[in-house]
This record gives C-alpha cells, sequence and structure tokens, in this order.
C-alpha cells in the first residue's frame, strides 16, 4: 500500500515521515524541487524538532521518497495552504490544484483526505472537483474524508502520536478508512463524525481562543483608561474556580489563530458577530501599542531611543511569520522618523527583511538596547528577557505588554 501526501510543508511532511516510520511506503509530493531533492537527501528544509531523525530514517530504510509528481497511490494526504483572499474568504486554489493532480491517477476505491485548515464545505468541494475532471466515478468509488491536524509547533512530532483526532467522512465509510490510516501512528482517540463537522471543529477551536485573547485583551485597554494593573486584576479574577482568563498581549500572531475564525465569519457573516469581533479587537491590539509609544516618545527631549524586545509571534520561537511584532515594529520605524529603534530578538542573526529597509532600525544585543533605550517596549515573553536585570530599566519608560515585569 503506498501513501501519497501531497504538500511536504509543517504538517504534511512530519506526517509523511511518522507514517513512514511505522512501515507504511509514503510518496511525499510537493512543487518546490529544492524541498523534494532535501527529503530525497534525509533532510529537512525547516526547523522542527525531531523530525530530521524520522525523516532520515525513512529515507534510510526506503519508506520515504519525495517527487515533483503525484504518483499512483492507494491513499492520498493533502495537506496544502489555505491563505484567505482579499475579501477574507478562503483561497482553495492549492486544494483543489491537488484534486486536479490527483484525479488522473485514480481507479476507485482511493482513500483521499483533506488535512489542510479549511471553511466548511471544503472537503466535498475537493471531491465535487475530483469528480468534476473524473465524471466515470462517483462517490461510491471514492472515500473522502476531513482530518485537521491540531498540532503545536515545536512539538509536532509528539502531538502527531499522542492527540486526539477528529476523521470526517464525506461517507461513514470513508471516516472509517481514514481512521484505519491514522491508526497506523496515532494513539490519541480517534472520533468519526461528518466532513463539515469536522471542518468546523477544527476553526471552533482556534476561534475559542481568538476570542478569549480578545477579551483579555479589551480588558488591558480597560484597565489602562481606569488606572488599574490588567496582570493583577487577571490574577485575582483567575482565582474564581470557573474563571480562566488568558494573556493580553500585543496582538495575535501565527498562521492559525488569526487565520481560523475568518473561514467561520465568512461562511456565517450576519450570525458570527462575536467571532467577527473579537478578529477586530486582537488585530487592533498593535495600533493601540503603537499609540503608547508615540505618548512615551512626545515625554523625550531630542532624539527617542526605544528598545524593541521581540520579533517572534510568542515566547520562545523564531517563527516571525504572522507577527504582530513585525507589524509594530515596522510602523514605528515609518510613522517616528526622528526616533531610533534598538530591536533585540535573540532568536535571529540578521535583520529580517520586513525591517531591513528602516534606517532608524538596527538589530542588536538585548542588553545594549536596553542601556541605550530611553524607551523599552517588550513585545514577546522570551524566558531570556524574563532574567533582565530589573536596575537597567530604571529611569526609563517601559511599556511591557505582556506583563513580564509587572
Ligand atoms: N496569545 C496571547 N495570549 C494568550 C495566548 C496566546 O496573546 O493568552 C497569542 C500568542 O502570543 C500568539 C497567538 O496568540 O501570538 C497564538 O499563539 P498560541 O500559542 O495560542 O497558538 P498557535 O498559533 O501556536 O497554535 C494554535 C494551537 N491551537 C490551540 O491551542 C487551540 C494549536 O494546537 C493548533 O494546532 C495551531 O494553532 C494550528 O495549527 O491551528
Amino acid at each position: 500500500k503506498t501513501v501519497a501526501v501531497i504538500g511536504l510543508g509543517y504538517i504534511g511532511l512530519p506526517t509523511a515521515a511518522i507514517l513512514a516510520t511505522n512501515g507504511v511506503n509514503v510518496v511525499g509530493v510537493d512543487v518546490n524541487p529544492r524541498t523534494v531533492d532535501a527529503v530525497n537527501r534525509g533532510e529537512v528544509p525547516f526547523v522542527e524538532p525531531d523530525l530530521g531523525g524520522h525523516v532520515s530514517q525513512a529515507v534510510t530504510a526506503g519508506t520515504l521518497k519525495a517527487s515533483a509528481e503525484t504518483p499512483a497511490a492507494d491513499a492520498y494526504i493533502v495537506a496544502v495552504p489555505t491563505p484567505f483572499n482579499e475579501d477574507k474568504t478562503a483561497d482553495l486554489s492549492y486544494i483543489e490544484a491537488a484534486g486536479e493532480k490527483i484525479a488522473p491517477q485514480l481507479t476507485g476505491d482511493e482513500l483521499i483526505i483533506l488535512e489542510s485548515t479549511s471553511p466548511p464545505g471544503a472537503t466535498q468541494h475537493l471531491a465535487d472537483h475530483i469528480l468534476a475532471a473524473r465524471p466515470d466515478l462517483t462517490l461510491d468509488n471514492l472515500r473522502v474524508a476531513h482530518c485537521p491536524e491540531r498540532v503545536l509547533p515545536g512539538r509536532v512530532m509528539v502531538e502527531l502520536v499522542t492527540n486526539d483526532r477528529i476523521v470526517g467522512g464525506i461517507t461513514p465509510e470513508a471516516a472509517e478508512a481514514a481512521r484505519d490510516l491514522y491508526e497506523k501512528f496515532c494513539e490519541g482517540e480517534i472520533l468519526l463524525t461528518d466532513a463539515k463537522t469536522a471542518e468546523m471543529a477544527k476553526l471552533v477551536e482556534n476561534s475559542f481562543r481568538d476570542v478569549n485573547i480578545a477579551f483579555a485583551n479589551e480588558l488591558s485597554v480597560i484597565c489602562d483608561k481606569l488606572g488599574i494593573n490588567v496582570w493583577e486584576l487577571i490574577e485575582l479574577a483567575n482565582h474564581h474556580p470557573r474563571v480562566n482568563i488568558l494573556q493580553p498581549g500585543p496582538g495575535v500572531g501565527g498562521h492559525c489563530i488569526a487565520v481560523d475564525p475568518w473561514f467561520i465569519v465568512s461562511s456565517a457573516p450576519e450570525e458570527s458577530k462575536l467571532i467577527h469581533q473579537a478578529r477586530l479587537t486582537n488585530d487592533n491590539k498593535p495600533s493601540w501599542v503603537i499609540e503608547q509609544v508615540e505618548k512615551a516618545v512626545a515625554t523625550v527631549d531630542g532624539t527617542a531611543k526605544v528598545a524593541v524586545l521581540g520579533l517572534a509571534f510568542k515566547a520562545n520561537i523564531d517563527d516571525l511569520r504572522e507577527s504582530p511584532s513585525i507589524g509594530i515594529a515596522q510602523r514605528l520605524g515609518a510613522e517616528f522618523g526622528e526616533a531610533q529603534f534598538l530591536i533585540a530578538e535573540p532568536h535571529i542573526e540578521e535583520m529580517p527583511k520586513q525591517l531591513s529597509g528602516l534606517a532608524n532600525a538596527q538589530l542588536v544585543a538585548t542588553d545594549a538596547a536596553i542601556a541605550e533605550a530611553d524607551i523599552v517596549l517588550l513585545l514577546v515573553d522570551h524566558t531570556q528577557f524574563k532574567s533582565i536585570d530589573r536596575g537597567a530599566l530604571e529611569g526609563k519608560t517601559v511599556i511591557d505588554t505582556r506583563g513580564m515585569w509587572r
């Protein structure tokens, strides 16, 4: 039996590798020739703990190969990006393209699993797209299912095995066939449902978090107005046995929580008012942070020097994609031409390209940034920043968006 995994990104490659180290013959398919070559050499094109070991082991054992072409296989797992369009609707073109590559290979009876996070109805759309290309087949021949991934970056190889999995079939037979495949490596519970419910479950998990972070972010703005320390407030309120407020921050980043709620909103705009407002609240938080910096800069005589601590989208990772801190640093540099920005991010070695055009910003070591600054803006709660000598902050205006030094 052969499984083809379409898309060798953050989800596809780990899934291909874990299947292959569990004895399944896997062909990983990617449009990027560099990814294909790297995997065939047993190498991994991005950082994820333990993934490299799995890939090299499987390539050496001959169970994992990569290819630019979609082969004939018994099962297909589609793990391609689903970005959103300008109008916040999902862009299904990568899913459609995968379907177009799979369609000519089908003989009937294959299993096709969509893993990409998708709006409700996308799995049916994939099935329809394939059947349009293959009018000789019907849903009786094909088993099409959705199995959303829910792994946390940095813990992917652990969570792939230990997390529970939701498997939603277009038909009950499809869900059962998908379960049989995931059972090869998943030790968590495998829960069967229909495809649309599975799609919605993934979106709802991330929206739950987004709405709760928005609540915390709104509280931080209210408390600032009322002269209340929001971190102390949340800690006190969380002593209640049924209250668990999340942490305010400079905004919500990453490629999931700030994206997935839009797929719900665009599917049912009139009915998703709270989910929609949470997105706007979180997306507006960077502007509020910039206003705080503006007020602080106004109090400095001459050139204000601002230390900007942290660019990653959350603590203790090097991932800058969709990071609110990058957007904040970009806008600060552009809007406050007369100020100087000393950026410290211990997880990177070079100024990221989004900021490299700023004449008034430079990447420096954390201690140097703080020592020179009039204003210290903390954007990410990296462990390294926790241990900063508080004496070094004395006499400076501190804007702590994460409540790390409260
Ligand atoms: N954040 C806050 N306050 C908090 C918690 C988080 O401001 O109290 C911010 C973070 O700083 C970050 C953003 O939210 O900018 C998202 O971080 P996260 O750690 O909440 O989540 P992700 O994006 O790394 O991963 C999420 C996870 N989903 C849930 O926890 C429900 C993960 O399990 C999913 O697999 C992943 O999205 C995904 O791929 O969808």
